[in-house]
């Protein structure tokens, strides 16, 4: 896990209890070759570092946030605030909370101007958070498009291939 270099995707996440999950995130990344730069940064307990990152992530070369919350989550909707790149949010669920319904509607309810790309809950989203990067990157990117093409494949062949194995 990187963290503080030039690269291109940022995973920030509200609290170290979050991280077992986000590195769903990081690890998919991993897999088509890209580096995250890793932090913990909070909308409520940080909230200067967290301003103070989302302002300085373009000049850092960052093209994508990933950011990642439970409960009250404002840490997405904090990022956008303070910066035009793409940010993408991560509902958490809390121990002992709803289940993360609370991190998603606080993630996913951005008011019109400001948007947050939101995906599900917990450790699928952490991987979506990923994927949906790396296609935002592909944009730009010839080899990555490429990568993508051969995950879809390979996905589609492990379903085939598990109900192959039942038949
Ligand atoms: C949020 O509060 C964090 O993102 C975390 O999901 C949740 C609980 O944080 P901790 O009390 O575990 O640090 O801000």
């Amino acid at each position: 896990m990187a963290s503080e270099k030039t690269v291109p995707v940022a995973v920030v996440m509200g609290s170290d209890s979050d991280l077992k999950v986000m590195q769903g995130c990081v690890e998919q990344l991993g897999e088509f070759g890209i580096d995250a730069t890793v932090r913990i940064l909070s909308a409520h307990r940080t909230p200067q570092a967290a301003a103070e990152f989302a302002q300085n992530a373009e000049a850092r070369g960052i093209k994508v946030i990933v950011a990642a919350a439970g409960m009250a989550a404002h840490l997405a909707g904090a990022m956008a605030a303070w910066t035009t790149l793409p940010v993408i949010g991560v509902p958490l669920a809390a121990e002992g909370g709803p289940a993360g319904l609370d991190a998603l509607l606080s993630t996913v309810q951005m008011p019109p101007g400001v948007p947050v790309a939101t995906v599900a809950i917990g450790k699928a989203g952490a991987r979506n958070a990923a994927i949906l990067a790396v296609q935002i990157l592909a944009l730009a990117d010839g080899d990555l498009r490429e990568k993508l093409h051969q995950f879809k494949k390979k996905q589609e062949q492990t379903v085939r291939e598990k109900d192959a194995a039942l038949s």
